[in-house]
């Protein structure tokens, strides 16, 4: 449903529009927003952290922590977004009348220590907040404040890492959806209902409902979902899950996606239907959006939704005003390797990618790269008048193909291509990242052409995927426009 890291969706329903949040880590700006008119077509419009106040990731903060799991949900005409800010500043709600922003100042949740939490309210209007645990305490929405102590709400059924709880209300009674297992090849989907918000919780006997631990569906690590009625009735579960890819043990690389399953309900419990990269969607009324434009050429006053940041972006080291119709770029630290890095990118979001970016470095040292985190990452840089490959690996360093240049801007390439699976290759790689440059004729020239298992979920650890984009290490690197063409099954000749 939408492709690349975008996972621990969450989903709401106001009247026949539909918003997905999801988590961000530790990119700026935080949550991006989905809407979508058909549950099948996303379109990204916002993302509810977009302003210094509201979202501080300090340099001390390791890739990977920052803003988990948010819950969206639309309760007495307001958007309510609960999410975390993981450890820095712990659970925190934002509102607002249009999701699409501006959403609120965050109130800070100090009573809350879990991730994952979610809101849901009663007929009564209590509002019940429910985290990872499972836990739950009744709460003041506007003021943060609990209004109780926090109970123990159910484990799960014995899975690791009980967590990602939501609470709905159906008919009369209240079902507690979790995810268990841990959000790799164990993760998955188990659910309990009872009489009231606060239980007692009785386990559905066919859980989990939702897991695709040792089966051979090309979506793995399944779990984290988020339920949602439709329009016209039928139920739908939103969740997180990875492509796993190459030979065994398997690699993901564009972090953990999100994708939709039909639910039917039998004897009052969920029921969640087959899932495939190829499947039956809603039958609600097709909306499409526009294709997104492949070029972004940098002539807008503000950076479109999808463009993100390391840990902070502020105006004396990323600015569209500065040289108008080019991003211009400041150092904030010298490498990729340093969490203060200047660097803006977008999410790789097929299996086969490519991005170009036309560079002036005449004044500094940048180029494009491929990040995972500060240890994994790909890049072709240009320093005077020489653009050179680069990879790090965990703390492994290495400069790799070199290509003088003429001088003047410089379109640096990168060109992902999925490796066809191959039962003869048992270790075979999820794919190649090419890096280079391209001559004046628009001809590509590779400097590197490296094993992409590198930058995997499964070789890095943590919680993210790849996000490709550029940087700046001294001085001055200015972006006159960057193009990303992305296809799962092949990418077309250029
Ligand atoms: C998130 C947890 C999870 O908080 O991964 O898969 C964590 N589930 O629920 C980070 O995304």
């Amino acid at each position: 449903m939408i492709s690349g890291c975008h996972p621990d969706p969450s989903v709401c329903r106001v009247g026949e529009d539909y918003y997905l949040a999801c988590s961000s880590f530790e990119y700026f700006p935080g949550v991006p927003i989905f809407h979508s008119r058909d549950l099948a077509h996303w379109r990204q419009i916002g993302n509810a952290l977009d302003r210094p106040t509201q979202l501080r990731l300090p340099e001390t903060m390791p890739s990977s922590g920052g803003v988990y799991a948010p819950t969206l949900r639309h309760h007495d005409g307001r958007f309510w977004l609960i999410t975390s800010n993981v450890p820095h500043r712990g659970t925190l709600i934002v509102t607002a009348d249009d999701p699409a922003g501006p959403w609120s100042e965050p109130v800070h949740l100090p009573a809350v220590p879990g991730i994952d939490p979610d809101l849901a309210w009663d007929d009564e209007g209590n509002c019940w907040c429910t985290y990872a645990g499972i836990a739950q305490v009744r709460i003041d929405p506007v003021t943060g404040r609990a209004l109780e102590a926090p109970r123990r709400l159910w484990s799960g059924t014995g899975g690791q890492y009980p967590e990602a709880p939501h609470l709905y209300r159906n008919d009369d009674l209240w079902y507690l959806l979790i995810a268990e297992g841990g959000t790799e090849q164990g993760h998955a989907v188990s659910v309990a209902r009872g009489p009231a918000p606060t239980g007692p919780f009785e386990p559905c006997p066919s859980n989990p409902i939702l897991t695709h631990r040792g089966t051979d569906n090309p979506i793995q690590n399944t779990g984290h979902g988020d339920l949602v009625q439709a329009h016209d009735g039928s139920w739908w579960l939103v969740f997180l899950g990875a492509r796993l890819r190459g030979g065994t043990p398997g690699w993901h690389v564009l972090g953990r996606e999100t994708f939709l399953a039909p639910v039917s309900w039998v004897d009052g419990w969920p029921v969640v239907g087959e899932v495939g990269l190829e499947m039956k969607g809603p039958s609600l009324a097709p909306a499409p959006w526009p294709d997104p434009p492949v070029r972004d050429d940098f002539s807008t006053p503000t950076l479109a939704p999808q463009w993100i940041s390391l840990r902070s972006r502020t105006p004396d080291r990323v600015s569209l005003a500065e040289r108008p119709g080019w991003l211009t770029l400041r150092p904030g630290a010298r490498s990729l390797d340093d969490p203060g890095v200047t660097f803006v990118g977008r999410r790789q979001g097929h299996l086969n990618a490519r991005v170009r970016a036309r560079i002036d470095a005449a004044h500094g040292r940048g180029g494009l790269a491929v990040r995972l985190d500060e240890q994994h990452h790909y890049a072709v840089e240009i320093t005077g008048r020489t653009a050179t490959a680069r990879a790090r690996i965990g703390p492994l360093a290495q400069s790799l193909g070199e290509r003088a240049l003429r001088g003047g801007p410089v379109v640096l390439r990168i060109e992902i291509r999925a490796s066809a699976a191959s039962p003869d290759h048992p270790r075979q790689e999820p794919d190649v990242v090419s890096l280079g440059v391209e001559e004046d004729d628009g001809r590509f020239v590779p400097l590197a052409e490296l094993d992409g298992r590198y930058l995997s979920t499964e070789v890095a650890g943590g919680f993210t995927g790849r996000v490709i984009g550029m940087y700046v290490g001294a001085g001055t690197v200015e972006v006159d426009w960057y193009d990303y063409v992305g296809d799962d099954d092949a990418l077309p000749d250029f």
